[in-house]
């Protein structure tokens, strides 16, 4: 076999998962063992520090997708459908010769213009997606499935992989639901995770020594988590503190579940792989969405630039190329895996696209471009549930700045008071939680303006703007359209 042969990708995202999670980024609360998707970092690479360009599910699908930022791909919130017809990493592998499917969440919107477009075969979840029964949307129409979504969906996309023979390399993008709130365990899984799980040290953070915004996000585990997600009563008499560690454990318990079957699906994907006699040859890359929050800071949920929520898990292996056991502490990101993928078949980017490709840095090739500084920007001004205000900021390897231009408009909780925009500035080599902004230390003026200036070179290289805030006339016409 050459080495030159292109790589067939198989490219398991999930929604939600956290890496703290997934055993091999060695959490120090040993939450699970997932050994199956072990196994990817073990023959390829670990990135450490792999960032979303926008935290959550939609906007960090497109980047993917699509190898741009949020602004340029206008999936910038849960409610901005994508235009499909953009240029994706998929579809110029189609072009290119791939053999392409996709199977699982989709959720940038169903119909004409939207549906994946790029793709030999496609088969996505009914809008979000459920884990039981999931409605599936496809190019013939929905059909109703009875099964687990994520085993059905390896399944789905085994069984196609099956059918593939003669020489065109192919790329299967199988994107899970799980583990995507409500948490929903297959009944084979129910029985694990039954031990008390401990709380992680920023549990009961009070979130003084932060900007407003932490404090206003309503998506405490104490306080916010629903009855579709905690399942069953509490049992009585508990108090505040108590209940809290309640509702952690049974949100902890059906995450980890519903991750179980997840290694599972990794497992059969990895043998399917191995037994078509493509291990070597075939690029396996693991990631989630985004990050997601376990307790830290008392959260559930995402879409702050805090780091639990900007960090991805993200996992590659491919032997015939890439020396395996490697861990990646660089910065790099969501928007980076199109051109990487692109790289690896030899197909070439397009300029729209803002990223990199990560070969280099994975291949020995001497002196590899790395970031100096990431840019990050979150949208979702106006969401009912978590209320957390849109921010953009920057981080590079021990700061990160973060600017809070929210004023209020579209504040689903503030109605129309009016808040001045805040920063947060924090020293992640010291302050690795980021419990203690040091926006306001006189110490750190040096770092912030140096920050402040390279954030705005780099919105400004990647084609973004600085937020202005509407004049009292537009505010005033803002409201009235309500
Ligand atoms: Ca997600």
């Amino acid at each position: 076999m050459s080495n030159n042969k292109r790589p067939n990708i198989l490219f398991v995202l999930t929604d939600d998962h956290a890496s703290p999670a997934i055993s091999c980024y060695g959490n120090q609360l040993h939450l699970n063992n997932t050994p199956n998707i072990d196994r990817i970092a073990a023959e390829g690479v670990r990135f450490d520090r792999a960032l979303v360009t926008n935290s959550l599910c939609a906007p960090s699908r497109a980047t993917i997708l699509t190898g741009t930022y949020s602004h340029v791909n206008g999936v910038t919130t849960l409610d901005t459908p994508i235009d499909s017809s953009q240029p994706t990493f998929a579809s110029l592998l189609h072009d290119a010769g791939y053999t392409t499917a996709f199977f699982g969440k989709w959720h940038m919107g169903h119909g004409a213009g939207h549906d994946p477009q790029g793709f030999d075969y496609w088969e996505v979840l009914h809008d979000q997606g459920t884990y039981i029964d999931p409605l599936l949307h496809t190019s013939n129409g929905d059909v109703q499935t009875e099964g687990y979504a994520t085993d059905l969906l390896t399944d789905h996309a085994l069984a196609w992989l099956s059918q593939q023979h003669g020489d065109k390399p192919w790329c299967i993008l199988l994107w899970h639901k799980a583990p995507h709130r409500p948490w929903v365990p297959h009944p084979r899984h129910i029985n694990l995770y039954n031990d008390p799980i401990p709380v992680p040290e920023t549990f009961w953070d009070d979130y003084s020594d932060r900007a407003t915004p932490a404090h206003k996000a309503t998506m405490r585990i104490a306080d916010d988590l629903a009855d579709v997600d905690l399942k069953e009563d509490p049992p009585e008499g508990l108090n505040y503190e108590q209940l809290a560690v309640w509702k952690y454990q049974r949100y902890l318990q059906d995450y980890l579940r519903v991750i179980a079957a997840i290694d599972e699906s990794v497992e059969r994907c990895e043998q399917a792989v191995s037994e078509r006699g493509e291990h070597d040859d075939t690029i396996m890359i693991y990631g989630s969405d985004q990050g997601f929050f376990l307790g830290e800071h008392g959260w559930f949920d995402k879409r702050f630039m805090y780091e639990e929520s900007l960090r991805m898990p993200l996992l590659l292996s491919w032997p015939r190329r890439v020396p395996a056991g490697q861990v990646v502490s660089n910065l790099v990101s969501n928007v980076d895996i199109a051109q990487t993928l692109l790289d690896a078949a030899d197909v070439p980017c397009i300029d729209r696209m803002q990223g990199m490709s990560l070969l280099p840095q994975i291949t020995g090739v001497p002196d590899a471009q790395v970031r100096d500084a990431f840019y990050y920007r979150y949208y979702e001004h106006d969401d009912h549930m978590h209320h957390v205000w849109a921010h953009y900021g920057i981080t590079t390897e021990r700061y990160k700045l973060i600017y809070y231009y929210a004023d209020g408009l579209g504040l689903a909780n503030t109605s129309d008071v009016t808040y001045p925009p805040e920063w947060e500035l924090f020293d992640l080599k010291i302050d690795p939680h980021e419990m203690h902004s040091v926006y306001n230390d006189p110490r750190y003026v040096g770092v912030r303006d140096a920050l402040k200036k390279r954030m705005l070179e780099l919105q400004q290289e990647l084609g973004d703007k600085p937020y202005e805030r509407p004049t009292p006339a537009q505010r005033q016409e803002i409201i009235g359209k309500r």
